[in-house]
């Protein structure tokens, strides 16, 4: 399968003036040759004529890519075709009939890992880069492409190899004359590699939480105003705002960028008792969609009438007081907001007041919510963990390491070094991912 030569057009789909097809496999050079003639010098665009069976397919600027040196590490051919669909239907029908495929999702970035040219955590980075939304994403992908994130997990596979090197040692030479601090400065780093590995894992999920994007529930009882705030932030109409309580049912989601991280806003049914059947599943939603939430905006209103069925006048808490609350947060917190400052109440303390109606408070509100976003996301120092994958492995090499620490024999005390090895491994691939490689290349996209 490897030695097979792939195509796939790498720009955007759709009409568009320019459209690059690659190509890559050891065949590329001669599949070039034939639509382009004689291979340009390497890395210089020419513009070429492209044929195939006596038929002109298109002029083009190609780029001839020699492995080992190219994305991919085998050689490579770039065409930069007209974008049109009959050209690269053209193109790419003459490539089949020269004995080329299209690429699978994620191919070439695969054959960039299996040839070493760049480790899994960086392959991931190349997915996360082609998705990355905002500018706090593509700061986050571009600096785990660049191996800032690998370098660190390299090194800690690094210091455990020297760990497990010595124990293998006084395994094998129990009577020589082995440094005899060896045994105690072992122990020393591999209490450090754990805490360092323990900082890493419990850092809030920020790189997890910016790759995947927040979610910020809106909640509150019936007719405070939910919608009309969803719909501000928003900057359209996203939810159905009318005077009768109780008139969002279903959870409405929709994407805002706060402080350059992507939050999904979650509009929710007001929070009552209730007889109708529709309206209390919609309660139960929100509850559920509250308690998943990284941030709960909790709404109350100048006009919440006394005595609704079923409801009691809220006393605003302070943000942080969220324990025991009935809809509780137990991931990011809970901010506070008195809406219809219009009609004239007081403000609570620890409130922000806002008006959904004049826009009064609104700048006050979406600061705060902009404070949040990059407090659930920002993390100074070292890259963060921002994949779940990554964090699993992780735990399992932790485990393995408090287990070796534990070990009574070292022989025992080898093993469980091993093992912590290879979770790390994983990581980066340096170890046994062959059966994760399709879970993690199927979900690029074509052309990368
Ligand atoms: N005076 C005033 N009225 C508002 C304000 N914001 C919303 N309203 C009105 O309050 C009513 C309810 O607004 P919604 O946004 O539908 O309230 P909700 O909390 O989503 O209500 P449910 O979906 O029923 O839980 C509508 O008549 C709005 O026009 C405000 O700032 N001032
Ligand atoms: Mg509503």
């Amino acid at each position: 399968m490897r030695d097979d030569t792939i195509f796939a057009v790498a720009s955007g789909a759709g009409r568009a003036a320019v459209a690059v097809l690659r190509v890559s496999g050891a065949d590329s050079g001669r599949q070039l040759t034939a639509l382009a003639g004689p291979l340009p010098p390497a890395r210089r665009a020419s513009v070429r004529r492209l044929r195939h069976a006596a038929m002109e397919l298109d002029r083009a600027l190609v780029l001839w890519l020699p492995g080992p040196g190219s994305y991919t590490g085998e050689d490579c051919a770039e065409l930069h075709l007209h974008g049109g669909r009959a050209v690269l239907e053209g193109v790419a029908e003459a490539l089949v009939a020269l004995g080329a495929r299209p690429a699978e999702p994620g191919e070439f970035t695969r054959r960039a890992f299996l040839n070493g040219r760049m480790d899994l955590v960086a392959a991931e980075a190349v997915a996360d880069l082609v998705e990355a939304e905002t500018s706090a994403q593509l700061a986050q992908a571009l600096r785990q492409m660049d191996g800032a994130l690998g370098a660190i997990y390299r090194d800690w596979a690094e210091r455990l190899r020297v760990l497990l090197a010595e124990q293998e040692a006084l395994i094998d030479f129990p009577d020589e004359d082995l440094p005899a601090d060896m045994a105690a400065r072992g122990d020393a780093d591999m209490a450090a590699l754990r805490r360092e590995i323990a900082a890493h894992l419990d850092d809030g999920r920020r790189g997890e939480r910016l790759r995947e994007g927040l979610v910020f529930a809106m909640t509150g009882p019936p007719n405070v105003g939910k919608s009309s705030l969803v719909n501000a932030l928003a900057e359209r109409e996203v939810a159905i705002v009318a005077a009768t309580p109780g008139t969002t049912r279903d959870a409405l989601e929709t994407r805002v960028v706060l402080g350059g991280v992507p939050v999904t806003l979650v509009d929710t049914a007001g929070l009552r008792e209730t007889e109708d059947a529709v309206e209390a599943e919609g309660v139960r939603r929100a509850r559920v969609r509250a308690a998943d939430a990284d941030l709960v905006v909790e709404v109350a209103s100048a006009d919440f009438p006394a005595s609704w069925p079923g409801v009691s006048r809220p006393s605003l808490p302070p943000a942080a007081a969220t324990d025991g609350r009935d809809t509780p947060s137990h991931n990011g917190g809970t901010v506070a907001v008195f809406n219809k400052i219009d009609l004239g109440a007081d403000v609570p303390a620890g409130a922000i007041g806002v008006s959904a109606r004049t826009g009064a408070g609104l700048d006050a509100l979406r600061d705060r919510l902009v404070a949040a976003a990059r407090a659930l996301t920002e993390r100074a120092g070292p890259p963060p963990l921002t994949r779940a994958r990554h964090r699993a492995a992780l735990q399992e090499t932790e485990s393995h390491l408090a287990r070796a620490t534990d070990a009574d024999l070292p022989e025992l005390m080898a093993e469980d070094l091993r093992l912590a090895l290879r979770a790390l491994g994983r990581i980066t691939g340096q170890v046994g991912v062959e059966d994760l490689l399709d879970t993690i290349f199927s979900r690029f996209c074509i052309g990368k």
